[in-house]
């Protein structure tokens, strides 16, 4: 490949002529713009053990009440992209957030979409468009662009979960903003009870179904159902792993983010191929270590780690004899949307 022309090899009277212009040259930024072979990532493979997090979010809880905080998060911020930036990866965004008993975080609504996986604790609820979702250990419960949202809860003990946004995208397309209101009637239909099996959907006669977002929470007793189902019906699939759908549609549950949950058998190692859109991983159960890049991380339960895209990802169950259970995002459905979608072998 030639080497092209630097700003330097430029009169500097030229530049500052263009620069006075608004106008820039291409050829001196055109490799950074358009890598050869394959991009070059900011996002860094990176682990957060739940260790770390959980003493200091705790602090949180003591140092700064949730009046003064509205949420009280410790973000997990990739330091590819620098921490200020708050993102994990291109368009994810990661946080654990606290809730002390009694507390309330108060009713808002924002353009990114949200996901929570619950971590830990229990008698906390986030009501959705009316809905009170309960928020059990390993729960994936959905806050899906401009629905209303708050949380509260009503138990004994701190509760944590993990918050995944696409909020580096949205706030990449300048379109990130968010509306404040007071407290949700709660409603009585849940969409959990409307689709207890995925295989039969419900057929309204008189009436559509209407909602763009008819399922919110997914229990994780459920899921994990499902996944030990999957394994004991296939057991040669390698990649024993389901997707969070919106069971109206099929399609994944968002639209920008994908979800899904992945259980490991027992001793299994299972390399994944290098594809374009990023990951988080995070420990529901169980342990496994996470190898990226030629980086390897120990992880345990509930420690979270993310993976740049365009890179290989194995993961290897540290238990001989019992399952491990893993939580999933990526950037898939985002990638599929924009065409830009690749599997390499
Ligand atoms: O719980 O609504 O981690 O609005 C970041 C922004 C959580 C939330 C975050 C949010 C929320």
């Amino acid at each position: 490949m030639n080497e092209l022309g630097r700003i330097e090899d430029l009169p500097a009277d030229y530049v500052a002529e263009l620069k006075s212009h608004n106008l820039m040259p291409l050829w001196p930024n055109l490799r950074a713009l358009l890598p050869p072979q394959k991009p070059r990532p900011s996002t860094v493979a990176t682990h957060w053990p739940y260790a770390a997090i959980r003493p200091l979010l705790l602090k949180a809880g003591k140092l700064t009440p949730i009046e003064k905080a509205e949420r009280r998060v410790l973000v997990l911020a990739n330091p590819g992209h620098t921490l200020e930036k708050m993102q994990a990866s291109a368009a994810m965004y990661l946080g654990m957030q606290l809730l002390l008993p009694g507390e309330w975080a108060p009713s808002h609504r924002h353009t990114p979409n949200a996901v929570r996986m619950v971590v830990e604790g229990e008698g906390a609820w986030s009501t959705v468009e009316g809905e009170k979702c309960p928020m059990l250990r390993g729960d994936l419960i959905l806050t899906p662009t401009g629905l209303w949202h708050e949380h509260g809860h009503d138990g004994s003990e701190p509760v944590i979960w993990l918050d995944v946004l696409d909020v580096p995208l949205v706030h990449y397309l300048e379109a990130s903003y968010h509306v404040n209101s007071g407290r949700q009637t709660p409603r009585s239909d849940h969409g959990e009870r409307r689709y207890p099996r995925g295989g039969v959907v419900p057929a309204p006669v008189f009436e559509r179904a209407s909602k763009a977002y008819p399922m919110l929470r997914y229990p994780w007793a459920d899921t994990r159902a499902a996944l030990e189902s999957l394994a004991l019906d296939q057991p040669d699939l390698q990649a024993v792993q389901v997707t969070y759908v919106n069971p109206e549609t099929g399609d994944h549950a968002e639209n920008i983010l994908g979800f899904y949950a992945m259980m490991l058998r027992p001793g299994q190692t299972l390399t994944l191929p290098a594809r374009s859109p990023a990951s988080v991983f995070h420990m529901i159960e169980g342990g496994a270590m996470v190898q990226i890049d030629g980086q390897r991380f120990n992880m345990k339960e509930a420690d979270t780690c993310c993976a740049p895209g365009y890179t290989p990802i194995t993961l290897a169950n540290t238990s001989s004899t019992q399952p491990a259970f893993l939580f999933i995002a990526d950037e898939t459905p985002l990638h599929k949307k924009l065409g830009v979608y690749e599997v390499r072998a």
